[in-house]
């Protein structure tokens, strides 16, 4: 009866190279040496730059499951001819001399005349592996062998200068990794490297290193506060750019106050960075990852979140066929590190969109910082010429007003201003919202497809198509009246997806006593659920959640519109009105399948939240919702209806 195209045979999300949606799984390389551990304090002190820091992210991927995606290496020792293309040979030897057989006072007294340095008897080994695994990393994803990697390395290297160890950096193994390729590896054919460097403080030493070099393009956006912060003075400023070749080839972002977030970091990537990547147009990116300007760090005072850092790294993965070097360099809220590593990595390994929001807007003074900059720089980089909107920048964090209460805890005050922040516009919608009249929002809508996933009783087509053609089947109280537009589905396919089904809620009027099904919109790596999809018009798909949330489909303005459309792709899911989809509320973005973004409707987190806490309850499904959605999965070809109940039966039963 219908015309729909069977677009493609079933997709297994297991193994074998191949990820949940069908694509190949990228080749992601992991470093982790646990010998990087003996740098330690001699005296057994505390200090922010510990061990446990490189554990903490090594046992973060390992409980998550990614290690066992990546390809893992162990660590490599850097060879002294590679250390000596960015450093003196005095200072290698130095560095060298250091190792075990050295008095722990002669240690001691050499680390008194460095800056933020403390040296034991496993620095030099640490600091060896440190340099010498990212040059392996990086000599992999140039070959081809890796497509992208992180070097999980301590101690960190940014700060390193030609002659001398500070900042807690003895080598610095980004600037050792670029030089290698473009001086020992011509072979490979890296002609042009861009080292970003996100870690909280200014990356003084690589900028020093490559400050005459055109082949090395150096981006670093650190606090600055007028030169106050590490490593303080002028060298960190906006004018900083380079010289003879290398002019306009080193960029600074140099924030003038604390408590920079997503929003201020976003702006200076949409409106800084990428524009100039875009340019430059680089072979390889080396990434100074230092996690040290996350929520929550003590010496970074910045507020970037997990999805922030993703979002940075996924705007990256556009440049150099996604040829990225992530290499950690600082970091001290082990929390924060872990938790923003692995999300990197799972951008990395291009497995789930990217969950997550920014409502925040950046601060005044970081609109002003970027527009220093790009007035600077534009002579250099024509696309930094355009002065910015004033509608853009007037999209501003207003001074925060201090909200007096009886505790003034930090943590408090960040919370509160974070809220205040979040409440505001989202930095990548600057468009205003335009109403458009109902008539004109159909035809828009019309012109673009959708696929819509579904997991429950959606799953059985001939119920679907009830929502497109009109109709009625077993399980319905009344006819539906289908979609403005009656044309059929013009693909249906299936797929796997890394999220967990449940069951949930008290009872239904269609379906009576028993829960319904809800897909948590977190990603994890333990469920999968089948997902059918129909490649719709966004105007159907409007339709759709009209009817699966009881509202007349003669709406005067659709429930997702365009806008929502674009928020849920750059954020992974968006909530819709609350008092309009009460029960799904919330469309998730599961990825795209050939260019075409995946959508999804489910709860939102807040009432997985209520489910996973017990006030909602969990319930398994009615016996008729059970046998529709069953009937969905073996009429698709899914699954006997033995299994179909197995699957039901063990969503219904595990705890959320
Ligand atoms: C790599 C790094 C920070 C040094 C701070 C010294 N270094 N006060 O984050
Ligand atoms: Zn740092």
């Amino acid at each position: 009866m219908d015309t729909a195209v069977e677009s493609s045979v079933n997709n297994s999300g297991d193994c074998n190279g191949e990820s949940n949606n069908g694509k190949v799984q990228r080749k992601v390389g992991l470093v982790y040496d646990e010998t990087m551990c003996k740098h330690d304090t001699p005296d057994g002190e505390a200090h922010p730059e510990r061990p446990d820091r490189i554990r903490v992210i090594w046992e973060k991927l390992q409980l998550s499951g990614v290690t066992q995606r990546c390809v893992v290496l162990g660590g490599t020792k850097a060879e002294d001819k590679h250390l000596q293309l960015v450093h003196t040979t005095d200072h290698v030897n130095l560095v060298k001399s250091l190792s075990t057989k050295k008095q722990d006072d002669q240690r001691d007294r050499i680390a008194s005349l460095l800056n933020s340095i403390y040296i034991n008897g496993g620095s030099s080994e640490a600091a060896y592996l440190a340099a010498g695994s990212v040059v392996e990393v990086t000599e992999k994803v140039a070959k081809g062998e890796l497509d992208s990697g992180f070097a999980i390395v301590r101690p960190p290297g940014h700060h390193a200068e030609a002659d001398k160890a500070m900042g807690f950096c003895f080598f610095n193994n980004v600037a050792v990794a670029a030089s290698y390729l473009l001086n020992e590896r011509p072979d490979l054919g890296v002609k042009k490297i861009l080292i970003v460097d996100w870690d909280v403080h200014h990356g003084n030493g690589t900028q020093k290193m490559f400050w005459e070099d055109p082949r090395v393009l150096v981006f670093s956006v650190h606090r600055h506060e007028g030169g106050s912060f590490y490593p303080g003075g002028d060298e960190g400023d906006y004018n900083m750019v380079g010289e003879g070749p290398g002019e306009g080839f080193n960029i600074n972002v140099p924030w003038e106050q604390g408590r920079c977030g997503d929003a201020d970091y976003l702006a200076a990537w949409d409106h800084i960075f990428i524009p100039v990547a875009k340019e430059f147009n680089p072979d390889i990116i080396l990434l100074s990852a230092g996690f040290d300007a996350a929520i929550g760090d003590p010496l970074g005072g910045c507020r970037v979140t997990p999805y922030g850092y993703s979002v940075m790294l996924k705007k990256l993965m556009e440049f150099a066929q996604g040829k990225i070097v992530m290499a950690l360099e600082g970091g001290y809220n082990l929390d924060s590190t872990a938790k923003s590593s692995l999300a990197c990595v799972q951008v990395l390994l291009e497995d789930k969109p990217i969950q997550g929001s920014c409502e925040a807007m950046p601060f005044m003074s970081t609109w002003r910082v970027i527009q220093a900059v790009r007035k600077r720089l534009c002579t250099y980089w024509p696309s930094l010429a355009d002065e910015l909107s004033s509608n853009l920048i007037d999209q501003k964090t207003p001074t925060p007003i201090v909200i007096t209460s009886n505790s003034n805890s930090e943590a408090k005050d960040n919370a509160h201003e974070i809220m205040d922040q979040m409440s505001k516009l989202n930095i990548e919608n600057h468009q205003v919202d335009t109403k458009v009249s109902t008539s004109s929002w159909r035809s828009d809508l019309s012109k673009v497809d959708v696929w819509y996933a579904s997991f429950g009783s959606n799953m059985w087509k001939q119920r679907f198509l009830c929502y497109i053609e009109g109709g009625q089947v077993e399980g319905m109280t009344k006819p539906c009246v289908g979609s403005m537009d009656k044309s059929p589905p013009k693909g249906i396919t299936w797929g796997l997806y890394p999220n967990r089904l449940f069951f949930g809620r008290e009872s239904t009027n269609v379906w009576g006593q028993g829960g319904v099904a809800f897909l948590n919109p977190l990603t994890n790596l333990t469920d999968q659920t089948h997902m059918c999809l129909y490649r719709i018009t966004l105007e159907q798909f409007n339709d759709v959640l009209f009817q699966e949330n009881g509202l007349n489909v003669d709406f005067d303005s659709p429930i997702f519109d365009l806008t929502a459309l674009k928020l849920v792709e750059n954020n992974g899911s968006t909530p819709l009105e609350a008092d309009l989809a009460p029960w799904y509320g919330n469309v998730v973005c599961m990825g795209r399948e050939g260019d075409i973004p995946i959508l999804t409707m489910t709860c939102t987190l807040s009432l997985v939240e209520k489910f996973t806490s017990g006030e909602i309850p969990l319930r398994p499904p009615a016996k008729a919702y059970a046998n529709t959605f069953i009937r969905g999965l073996v009429e698709g070809g899914i699954f006997s209806e033995e299994e179909a109940e197995a699957y039901i039966d063990n969503a219904a039963s595990k705890p959320l």
